[in-house]
């Protein structure tokens, strides 16, 4: 591609992302969101006492919802379970930064996932005299769940923002890499959920419930702008970013993501296949591909948790570089 073919892409790909943007529908609460997020990015970046700056990552997570209806009945989703995310953003914490949750409501949640399925239902019980107890199967996996993510939140390391919708998930990352752009090489994006690649325009939306009365239901779904680009140019060029590239043919899965690694000039892309995502991904960078593999001999052992010891050292290395 010659450089006047991609500053036309570049400008194409700006009016589309501007004009998603403008036809989006209002973010509910935006100033509330961004009051959270100066707040949040203040109180790490001048911790209390003499404690250094935190780093600070924001970890998205779930899959984004698109919908067919203005006054939304159906919609199209993915599988995402959020489990990733979750289990990511208490490693990140572990490591000492502080975690900023885009998640999508009703996925996993960080420090929840040893709690049966409805929790509420499961773990607790009433005794005689109205008191309420945890079960005694629960007691240890409920304590450590409000413990660990209490002392995240009371300490002031932990956000949780939630999406459903593709409209919202962008916004709300707009707004988040908009507010960590002055934390330079300290900003981290870990980009885990599973973000919709088509979408329609809310402009061109139904607005009541398609009938189906009028036959076969034809649509025309339009192509999600790449933020990907926007985030590394504009919103917080100095953030150390990983994407993600789920693939279920394993044959393409390494060529994609090395093709989105230099497209979207992410430091780091992980590569994962649908079925195999719990056991090991492959970290393609400039000039490697690292399989990390969770540790088969420990039966609740998990991936993230060299991944992320492995992406804690990278980007400790950048914030190094990108202070000389
Ligand atoms: O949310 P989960 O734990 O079920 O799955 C994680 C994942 C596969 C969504 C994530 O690792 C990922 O690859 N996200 C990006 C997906 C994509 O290519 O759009």
């Amino acid at each position: 591609m010659d450089s006047r073919n991609g500053s036309v892409s570049e400008a194409l790909l700006d009016a589309e992302i501007e004009s998603f943007f403008d036809s989006a529908p209002p973010l509910k609460d935006r100033a509330g969101i961004i009051k959270k997020l100066k707040e949040f990015i203040e109180y790490n970046s001048t911790p209390p006492g003499k404690g250094s700056p935190r780093r600070v990552v924001c970890v998205t997570s779930g899959g984004t919802t698109v919908p067919l209806e203005q006054r939304c009945v159906r919609y199209i989703d993915n599988f995402s379970s959020g489990h990733r995310g979750a289990t990511s953003t208490e490693y990140f914490i572990k490591a000492g930064y502080a975690v900023i949750f885009l998640y999508r409501r009703g996925t996993f949640q960080p420090y929840c996932q040893s709690l049966p399925e409805d929790p509420l239902l499961e773990c607790f019980e009433c005794s005689d005299d109205s008191t309420i107890q945890v079960r005694q199967p629960h007691t240890e996996a409920v304590k450590r769940a409000v413990s660990d993510h209490h002392a995240a939140i009371a300490g002031g390391h932990l956000l949780k923002l939630s999406f459903t919708t593709i409209f919202e998930y962008l916004q709300i990352l707009q707004s988040i890499a908009m507010s960590m752009k002055d934390l330079g090489s300290l900003a981290v994006f870990y980009l885990a959920a599973a973000v919709s690649d088509f979408y329609v325009p809310w402009k061109s939306m139904a607005e009541h419930k398609i009938q189906s009365a009028s036959g076969p239901l034809d649509m025309r779904l339009v192509q999600v702008p790449k933020m990907l680009s926007a985030l590394k140019k504009e919103w917080a060029p100095m953030a150390f970013c990983i994407s993600f590239k789920l693939e279920t043919d394993s044959k393409i899965l390494l060529e994609k993501a090395e093709m989105a690694l230099k497209k979207y000039r992410m430091h780091m892309v992980v590569a994962n296949e649908l079925s195999t995502r719990k056991e090991e991904v492959t970290v393609v960078t400039g000039n490697e591909k690292i399989l990390v593999c969770r540790d088969k001999t420990q039966a609740d052992s998990d991936v993230e948790e060299p991944l992320i010891e492995l992406i804690v050292g990278r980007h400790s290395a950048y914030v190094k570089d990108s202070d000389l």
